[in-house]
């Protein structure tokens, strides 16, 4: 059976997103990032990017991977491109290699163009620091980064209703898990009016619901 190591808060939802699209049953080794440990490397720690179970699975320790009938994948995008080639009916992954090429093409856009700045606004919200002067400052400079491929993006969304051929894909779910880490900074969302309506409708899946409540639960 297929098995999935990440918790929920963290890279691995796009992989659980698209588990619940496919409702693809698997066995969850939920692995903690080890720097929410006091200790990772303690011997009662629990299974975390530090731990040598996990590294033997992936040596640069990062979540999520997975492992597929011998198959052992890292890096989040290639596990969502992998599986909804395999497991989809037709519909998640691509039909062509013209779409393949174009899911591969968003894929790569958003974890190098945008990933990295809308971490940052991420972080700042997650520490509380956005209504702080220096916290506000950083996350406008983040912000300025993201105006590029923002405005490339929202050209492409445009006349669109999804990323990729008129239809609901893999391509959305990991453009969309990367600029969720943005979307709390109203500023940017109010720029691009088309970014944010097919961030509301991917979001809008009973399947994101549900990955959402899962990690709300964890
Ligand atoms: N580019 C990788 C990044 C993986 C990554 O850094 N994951 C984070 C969690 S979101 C992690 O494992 N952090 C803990 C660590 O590196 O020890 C991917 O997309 O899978």
């Amino acid at each position: 059976m297929l098995k999935v190591y990440g918790c929920y808060k963290s890279r691995a939802t796009r992989v659980l997103w698209l588990t619940e699209e496919l409702e693809l049953a698997f066995d969850h080794i939920p692995v903690l990032q080890a720097n929410k440990l006091e200790n990772p490397t303690a011997p009662d720690a629990p299974i975390n990017t530090r731990s040598p179970a996990f590294l033997a699975v992936n040596p640069f320790g990062g979540i999520p991977a997975i492992e597929d009938d011998g198959l052992v994948l890292f890096e989040s995008l290639a596990i969502t491109l992998y599986l909804a080639k395999q497991y989809s009916d037709g519909n998640l992954g691509p039909k062509d290699l013209e779409e393949d090429g174009q899911m591969m093409q968003w894929a790569l856009f958003a974890a190098t163009e945008i990933e990295a700045n809308a971490l940052k606004i991420s972080k700042i919200a997650a520490d509380g620091r956005m209504d702080s002067e220096a916290g506000k400052a950083e996350a406008e400079v983040a912000a300025r980064l993201l105006q590029r491929p923002f405005k490339a993006l929202e050209q492409h969304l445009l006349n669109r209703l999804y990323m990729v051929a008129d239809r609901f894909t893999v391509a959305d779910i990991n453009t969309a898990e990367i600029l969720r880490y943005a979307q709390n900074y109203k500023p940017l969302m109010e720029a691009y009016p088309a970014i944010a309506a097919w961030l509301e409708r991917c979001q809008s899946r009973p399947a994101f619901k549900a990955m959402w409540e899962k990690r709300a639960a964890e």
